[in-house]
Parts: C-alpha cells; sequence; structure tokens
C-alpha cells in the first residue's frame, strides 16, 4: 500500500501483507511490532528499539522465525518453575506501574501509574494495579487485624479475618478510579502518555461480604443512621464519609479478595472497602472501622482533600461519582505508528452510574463520529473495552472517543467541562481525550480549543 492511499481494511485482514500489526506489550527483541512504546523502549535500551524498528519479512520472502526450527521445538523444555508463583515473561518486563515524573512523590505519599496502554481485555492483573498511597503501605498480619462496627448499632462488633471469610461472600468486578485521575491535564499539560493521564485506574473482581449484612449483624439503626465512616489502620488514618443509600443497595462490599486471590498488601491487604461507581479515596485500604452515623463528618479527607474548586472559587464537596469517561489505548501518547494501513483502535470506557450504553470514535478530531464495538461483558460500574478498525491514510489525525452511560449521559468535551467547572480543579476531569497521530507516526497528547 503506497503511503497516503485509503483503503478499507480487508475482509480478511489476517490474510493481507497490507496489515499493519501493532504490539505495545513488551518491548522484547522477539516481537515484531510495528508499534514501539517510546517510553519502554527508552526504558529498554537502544537494542530493543532496534529490533522492533525492524520489520518482519515480508510474507513469501522466506523469513527464517518461521522456516527455521527454534530451539524450543527440537528440544526438551525447562522442568516447573523454580518460583512457585508464576512470573510474566521476560519479554514483558517492560509492562509495569510506574511514577510520574511530573509528580512531586516524598517516600510514603506516593501513587503509582497502571500501564493502560499495555492492558489487554478488562481485568488489571494485581502486580499492575495503580497504588495510591498517603503515608505509605503495610503488610498486616491479618490474624492480627480487626474490623470494628459501631455508631448507630445495638451492639458494636469486632470482627476477625477468620470471622469475616465464614460469612456469604459475593464476587464482583468494578473499576475503580482515583478522583484526581487525570487531573494533571486540567492545567492543559501534555501529560506524555496514557499511562500518566488514566493510569490512576484499574478493573478487578473483588471477593467479600456486603457491608449491610455486617451493620445488620450489629443491630444497625438503619432509620437513624443516614451516612457511615469508614476508617483505614494505616498512619494517614483515611477516613471518608458514604452515604448509607450506597450501602443499603448491597453494592458496598468489605473485601479480601482481588483477582482470585487475596488483596495485594499495597492494595489494602488484608481487608478494604469496595464503593462501586465512587472515587478512589473512599475505597478504604486496611479497613478497621465504619462507624454509623446521622450526618457527614467532615474529615480531612473529605473537607481539605478530593474537594472540586469552581470558577467562582468556592469549593464543591461530596462529589464522589466518577462521571462516565473513556479512553484511546492505542494509538496513545509516546506510540509511534510505523506505516499506513490498517489499525485497530482499542481503548476503555467507564461510568459512576451503572453500564456503558455507547462508545463513538473519530478520527478528525470530533467532526465525525462512527460508534465502536463494545466487548463482552459490558458490566455495571465496570471497565468495557471497545475496538473500533481505522485505516491510517499517513496523514496527522486526532483520536478521541466518547463514551455514554445508559443514564444516557455523554462525555464532555473540555470545552464544556470548564465552562461549568473553570481550569482551576484537580478532581474529576472526565473529558473527552485527545490524541494526535502526527505525520511521522508519533503520538501525542493535544487538548482542543
Ligand atoms: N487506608 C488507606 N486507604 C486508602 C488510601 C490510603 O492512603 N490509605 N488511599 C486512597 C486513595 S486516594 C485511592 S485513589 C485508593 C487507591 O487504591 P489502590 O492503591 O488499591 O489503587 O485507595 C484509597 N484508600
Ligand atoms: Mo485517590
Amino acid at each position: 500500500m503506497t503511503r497516503g492511499s485509503v483503503r478499507k481494511a480487508p475482509e480478511n485482514f489476517l490474510a493481507s501483507a497490507d496489515i499493519r500489526a501493532i504490539q505495545v506489550g513488551g518491548a522484547g527483541a522477539g516481537r515484531r511490532g510495528f508499534l514501539r512504546d517510546v517510553f519502554a523502549a527508552a526504558l529498554a535500551g537502544g537494542a530493543a528499539t532496534q529490533a522492533l524498528a525492524q520489520p518482519a519479512a515480508a510474507a513469501g520472502e522466506g523469513d527464517p522465525a518461521i522456516l527455521k526450527l527454534p530451539r524450543h521445538s527440537t528440544s526438551l523444555g525447562q522442568p516447573v518453575a523454580a518460583h512457585p508463583y508464576g512470573q510474566p515473561s521476560r519479554y514483558e518486563g517492560n509492562v509495569q506501574r510506574r511514577q510520574s515524573p511530573g509528580l512531586t512523590q516524598t517516600n510514603q505519599a506516593s501513587v503509582s501509574f497502571a500501564p493502560i496502554q499495555s492492558l489487554l481485555g478488562i481485568v488489571t492483573p494485581n502486580g499492575l494495579h495503580f497504588e495510591r498511597h498517603h503515608q505509605g503501605w503495610w503488610d498486616i498480619d491479618p490474624q492480627q487485624h480487626r474490623f470494628m462496627v459501631n455508631g448507630l448499632v445495638k451492639t458494636p462488633k469486632v470482627f476477625t479475618m477468620d470471622d469475616l471469610m465464614r460469612l456469604p461472600a459475593v464476587s464482583r468486578f468494578h473499576f475503580i478510579e482515583c478522583g484526581a485521575n487525570t487531573g494533571m491535564n486540567w492545567g492543559n499539560v501534555a501529560v506524555p502518555t496514557v499511562q500518566y493521564t488514566h493510569g490512576m485506574l484499574s478493573c478487578c473482581e473483588y471477593t467479600g461480604v456486603p457491608l449491610i449484612t455486617l451493620l445488620e449483624m450489629a443491630g444497625a439503626d438503619l432509620k437513624k443512621g443516614r451516612f457511615i465512616l469508614a476508617e483505614g489502620a494505616d498512619g494517614s488514618s483515611m477516613t471518608r464519609t458514604i452515604p448509607i443509600e450506597l450501602v443499603k443497595s448491597g453494592e458496598v462490599l468489605v473485601a479480601w479478595g482481588q483477582n482470585g486471590e487475596m488483596l495485594r498488601p499495597e492494595n489494602g491487604y488484608p481487608l478494604r472497602l469496595v464503593v462501586p461507581g465512587v472515587q478512589g479515596v473512599s475505597w478504604v485500604k486496611y479497613l478497621r472501622r465504619v462507624e454509623l452515623g446521622d450526618q457527614p463528618w467532615a474529615t480531612k479527607d473529605e473537607a481539605v482533600h478530593y474537594i472540586d474548586l469552581m470558577p467562582d472559587g468556592q469549593h464543591r464537596q461530596y462529589t464522589s461519582i466518577q462521571e462516565c469517561k473513556s479512553v484511546i489505548s492505542t494509538p496513545s501518547g509516546g506510540q509511534v505508528l510505523l506505516g499506513t494501513g490498517f489499525y485497530n483502535i482499542t481503548g476503555l470506557a467507564w461510568s459512576g452510574r451503572g453500564k456503558i450504553k455507547r462508545v463513538d470514535v473519530s478520527v478528525d478530531g470530533g467532526r465525525n463520529w462512527r460508534s465502536a464495538r463494545l466487548e463482552t461483558p459490558v458490566l455495571d460500574k465496570c471497565l468495557t473495552r471497545f475496538n473500533i478498525d481505522w485505516v491510517w491514510d499517513g496523514k496527522p489525525a486526532i483520536v478521541q472517543s466518547r463514551s455514554m452511560d445508559e443514564t444516557g449521559y455523554v462525555q464532555p468535551t473540555y470545552k464544556q467541562l470548564r465552562a461549568v467547572r473553570g481550569s482551576r480543579s484537580i478532581y474529576h476531569n472526565n473529558a473527552i481525550q485527545s490524541w494526535l497521530v502526527q505525520e511521522n507516526g508519533e503520538v501525542k497528547n493535544v487538548q482542543l480549543a
């Protein structure tokens, strides 16, 4: 295919030599990706960059990688792995959580971002789940950990982990997003990659017991009790007020499981609150106490932090629900398209108010939109994967995704969001993300006026 020509994706695209396959995972030398993640390649060193820039031999030209039998086809494989807990392939070493170069971090109050550009489907592997710590993480002895329910209850109760884990448990898939995710983009800072623009986002299958069960066991007064306060056991004394309606619905979980195993220490082992649809800060880790009360507590984590600075200089408090949002993860900032032709545009959409109904994609900066394919499962307050075909003609293109949830809410443009929220906020930026694909194939973060 000559550069600049536009043609439709062939019916059987796997048979076509024109296909420009994309690899965004590890930058290992063994992978013949046509698209390289500049950041990953830079970390891997020059060798990997070189290898990836080598185009694979065209079909029919005698590619030795298919003609010559490799050692792994002609000799014995390795015995059972030395490490009883499995590890990713060494070729995936660049798929890592990373700390943002643009954020001030102390050792303990820190954040690491999930590598969204490399993730597939909707589940975040436990080792790649983003982390946000207000005062460092702990690996707490589950035998010693206690969880207490008090406040407007008949009998305050203290549970051990054994007590909790014998109760009827449920397992549900939900996303968790820090309220500050995409926060740096408020200031029109060209944050380089999707890992840093949207990586305070993860999605897991959580296992635990509905909080309402525990409140009922303690004889909660659900007439007087209108809010709960959740408290963590780490030194940050993380405390958040949560309206009782969310708890009564049975959605709020006291969880110990994450993707089929116990929570990771950095994600709150042995116990955390799961508050579907609500910003990450309310998902209190190392959960040790829930108090039932009749009014919001306005603690430091909700009076000083996690409040929205509005254009008139006032702060908006308790805006907890993460509104409908989406982002394209390929192509995205830092990646390079190494040729014209077919690409699969892929990304994630989510809403704190329910299921994703539709995702539209534009490749011309929002003038024209096409509906993307939503991959199953499409779940409540969960990430939804979308895909759509694209044939790149080699000209500059601005790719965007715009999601809509089942309430009919449509993800806003920056213009629409700023008209209501101003431009000096930190939290709850759910604006449409634009990626500029330049003529040389390099993709970068841009904001349209
Ligand atoms: N106890 C405790 N809970 C906490 C925090 C914390 O620092 N301590 N950070 C909160 C914030 S701001 C977020 S965004 C989420 C992050 O969860 P994760 O680290 O599992 O990704 O946990 C929340 N719960
Ligand atoms: Mo957060």
